[in-house]
């Protein structure tokens, strides 16, 4: 940069301290003594993004130089969190800016804490790709990632007479300091209309798509920090706008209110993020969202490849794009039809194209989870994609299916990307699966499963084309900003090699017998233990004490998470400690934090029951504070970083074969909280590194599961041959709660008369015996805090660099870029 604009990306303290005021005073117009933490935070956002602006800089220079292959990952939810402290320590900024700020008489903690969560996802998947944008920055890899601007995201969560209640969550209402916006790249978007059919004078058909209407998608940039790297990649937002500011024609007609109506229906595409993980909606509207974002973001992408080449079968060389699960897949046929009908490739061409870029992750095996669209709906929003799916299930039925399987039938409509056995429906994983070169489950479990039991016909069909990707973490966000006390003691005691090669932590195991290790290692829990209970205070008025042993289960709410198995094991021990008061245990707080989708009824009961069991647990004196329960609401990202460090025990207790791979395990247990958990999703690979002294493994395995499945599940069975269950779930059903008998007749229901899916029942005593053994253990806090460190050491394997480094090698075939 020329010497005037120093002050704005140089990284000396008088510098930053210069470029927040320069912000403060001519960005946002606001005089120092007048400016509220709120404009300190956007100020110091700003001066945060000048630097990283200025390294993008030269890294996209670098990139174009080498005219580099790049990732492109597409996800229709990123759960980022809070940027400014990552993006502070990813750049080695965050002491210095703690002094200029202290020069300013300003105070960085709190003015990190005026932060408003960018919550533009639902859960694991959408925090993941957050995650994974990280490492790729970290590692120099050049990637995009590309989703949606959500006016709305994720709902704000309040309980009402312990009920959960949705608000709206308008994340961007006071500005967003981080993202930029591109009007130059915006792109125009096609749907609905007709597919006419025409020849020329040879002829040769060709499709036109005519009488569409249009959506303008307007990109805003994010950028990407990575830890101590040279590269500052983008995530880019698209925001939906009306194709014009005022329809003409209507407006002279003099329908004024109808002109603003479609103006109004344009920018409804992006104005909200479904909260929903695990079933489809079926909505018209996110069929839209999820071809508006993939159309837009395959405009750019191929203006970025025409910008510098000519030859399309340089493509495959220079793009590959991630399909993040199925929301994405409308990509294959849109590709096919930009290659087809506005590049003017043949089908052969195009399809080559296609399958050497994409790759696909599929998420989960829940089938209700496996999205479908119905035929109609898809052929009036999207006819001319309709069309291509067909072409293209034609052709894999024709030439491959058929080839390999002669004369049978019964695999035809089995791997059809059209399912045909009722209303037709097009088949999003199989079109996925076709469409690209690699598809990956997300734990060895997870990718052994989608094998055998989602697609073992495609596995067969294509050998090689299933890899397993076991998820990771970024150790920055979930160490190093979230439990900067530890990060210290681990760097004093074996150095920071290990902030690159997260492999290296495994040098603590050497500490883990340490008595002077040991306490520190203790004193930093119970630090951030007493910061949770002031939380726990503030959020719920519930006093909690950090001596007690904390035993947390944070995810989504879903009934195969089992939240209301860990209800279970809480009502059993309140009940135990009525019954004898001379019981003692050690003390235990169970602390909750899940958003249910707004229409999961059964979900929501859970939540009721969980905050009906709080109140009647934490008032009690007659267990002389020996349980409490506590649900935090609107679990997010943020409350995340306070919970996790300061958690002894972790609850993975989904029933095995239903959770793909969890990273909450990861991030939990490398901040020294022990699992106690199934033998499902990442689960098993965790146990595998901590060793099985160090996790607390109960319940069925996915065989036994089936067995159960295949011999005739009946809840029942279980119900009468144990006393405490019965007790615990006809109680949990009575008046004794809430005063009224039927607030948890739902959940009592689900667990006998509607069959238990998820087998709450049948692991109730396992489970509940292995609690047994936590309480005996963390009695022991000597080997409980070995136990603890040893996980800490031992989770390298669960860095987000290392699967991003796999996916780099294995997948993308991505090499790394550095920049000078
Ligand atoms: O892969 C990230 C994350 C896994 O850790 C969870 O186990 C899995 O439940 C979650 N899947 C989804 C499914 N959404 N869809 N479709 O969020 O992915």
């Amino acid at each position: 940069t020329d010497q005037p604009y120093d002050f704005l990306t140089q990284n000396d303290c008088a510098s930053l301290k210069k470029s927040i005021e320069s912000h403060l005073l001519f960005t946002l117009g606001h005089s120092l003594p007048a400016a509220q933490p709120q404009h300190w935070w956007i100020a110091t956002c700003l001066a945060v993004r000048d630097r990283a602006l200025n390294t993008s800089f030269k890294a996209m220079a670098e990139h174009r130089r080498l005219n580099v292959r790049r990732v492109h990952y597409l996800s229709l939810e990123y759960l980022m969190g809070r940027l400014l402290e990552n993006n502070l320590r990813n750049t080695g900024l965050y002491d210095t800016a703690k002094q200029a700020l202290g020069e300013l008489g300003q105070d960085l903690e709190s003015i990190v804490n005026k932060e408003p969560d960018m919550g533009l996802g639902n859960g694991g998947l959408g925090r993941l790709a957050a995650c994974f944008l990280d490492s790729l920055s970290t590692l120099d890899l050049p990637a995009v990632g590309y989703g949606i601007h959500y006016e709305f995201g994720l709902f704000r969560q309040e309980f009402v007479n312990g009920k959960q209640i949705e608000q709206p969550d308008a994340w961007t209402r006071n500005g967003n300091p981080w993202k930029l916006v591109r009007p130059e790249y915006s792109v125009t978007v096609k749907l609905y209309g007709h597919v006419t059919q025409q020849f020329d004078d040879c002829g040769n058909a060709s499709y036109v798509w005519e009488d569409t209407r249009s959506i303008i998608g307007l990109p805003w940039d994010i950028p990407i920090i990575g830890f101590q790297s040279s590269t500052v990649n983008f995530l880019r937002l698209w925001e939906s706008r009306a194709s014009d500011e005022f329809n003409l024609e209507i407006f002279n007609q003099g329908a004024y209110v109808e002109a603003i109506q479609e103006k109004a229906n344009g920018e409804t595409v992006s104005k909200v993020l479904y909260p929903n993980d695990a079933t489809e909606s079926g909505k018209e509207l996110r069929l839209v969202q999820q071809y508006f974002f993939v159309s837009c973001s395959l405009h750019d992408i191929i203006r970025r490849f025409k910008r510098d080449n000519t030859d399309w079968n340089l493509f495959p060389d220079k793009v590959a794009v991630q399909l993040n699960d199925t929301h994405p897949a409308v990509a294959v046929p849109e590709l096919m039809r930009l290659l087809l009908d506005m590049e003017g490739l043949t089908w052969d061409h195009a399809w080559g194209i296609c399958q050497k870029v994409f790759s696909y992750t599929n998420h989960t095996l829940l089938p209700e989870a496996l999205e479908t669209w119905s035929v109609p709906l898809f052929g009036r929003v999207l006819p001319r994609h309709l069309q291509i799916i067909f072409e293209i299930n034609q052709r894999f039925l024709e030439n491959e299916v058929a080839v390999k399987w002669p004369g049978d039938l019964e695999k035809l409509q089995k791997l059809s990307i059209i399912d045909d056995r009722g209303a037709k429906a097009v088949r999003m994983a199989h079109l996925s699966v076709v469409g690209g070169h690699a598809t990956n489950g997300v734990a060895a479990l997870h990718t052994r499963l989608l094998k055998e039991k989602l697609f073992p016909e495609f596995d067969e069909l294509y050998p090689g084309k299933f890899l397993n990707m076991t998820n990771g973490v970024t150790f920055r966000r979930w160490l190093m900003v979230c439990n900067p006390e530890l990060t210290a003691l681990i760097n004093e005691s074996i150095g920071t090699d290990w902030t690159k090669d997260a492999s290296k932590l495994k040098a603590l195991e050497a500490f883990a017998d340490n008595p002077e290790f040991q306490q520190r290692y203790r004193d930093i829990k119970r630090g951030h233990k007493v910061t949770l209970c002031e939380i726990i205070l503030k959020l719920t008025g519930y006093e909690v004490s950090p001596d007690a042993l904390f035993d947390v289960q944070i995810k989504r709410l879903h009934e195969y998470k089992r939240q209301h198995l860990n209800l279970l094991h809480i009502v059993t021990l309140y009940r135990r400690l009525l019954q004898n008061p001379e019981l003692k245990i050690q003390p235990r707080v169970f602390i909750f934090g899940a958003k249910a989708a707004p229409g999961y009824f059964l979900a929501k009961n859970i939540i009721h029951a969980i905050n009906a069991l709080a109140e009647k647990v934490n008032n009690d004196p007659r267990i002389n504070n020996q349980i409490k329960v506590v649900y935090l609401p609107n679990y997010g990202v943020t409350l995340a970083e306070k919970i996790i460090p300061a958690s002894d025990l972790s609850e993975q207790i989904s029933t095995a074969g239903k959770e793909a791979s969890g990273t909450g395990n990861m991030k939990l247990a490398l901040n020294g909280s022990l699992t106690i958990g199934t033998l499902d999703g990442a689960n098993v690979e965790i146990k595998d590194e901590v060793g099985d002294e160090n996790i607390f493994i109960f319940g069925l395995t996915v065989e036994q599961v089936e067995a159960l499945y295949a011999k005739g599940y009946n809840p029942y069975d279980f119900y009468w041959a144990d006393a405490e269950l019965r007790a615990a779930i006809d109680w949990l059903a009575s008046d004794y709660f809430t005063g009224n008998a039927d607030d948890f007749k739902p959940l009592r229901n689900s667990l006998l008369d509607h069959g238990d899916p998820f087998l709450v029942c049948a692991d109730y005593r396992d489970y509940v015996d292995t609690q047994a053994k936590v309480d005996a253990a963390y009695a022991d806090q000597t080997h409980w805090t070995k136990m603890a460190i040893l996980n800490t050491a031992r989770m390298g394997f669960f860095s987000s660099d290392r699967t991003i480094a796999e996916y780099a090698k294995d997948i993308w075939n991505l090499p790394s870029i550095k920049v000078q």
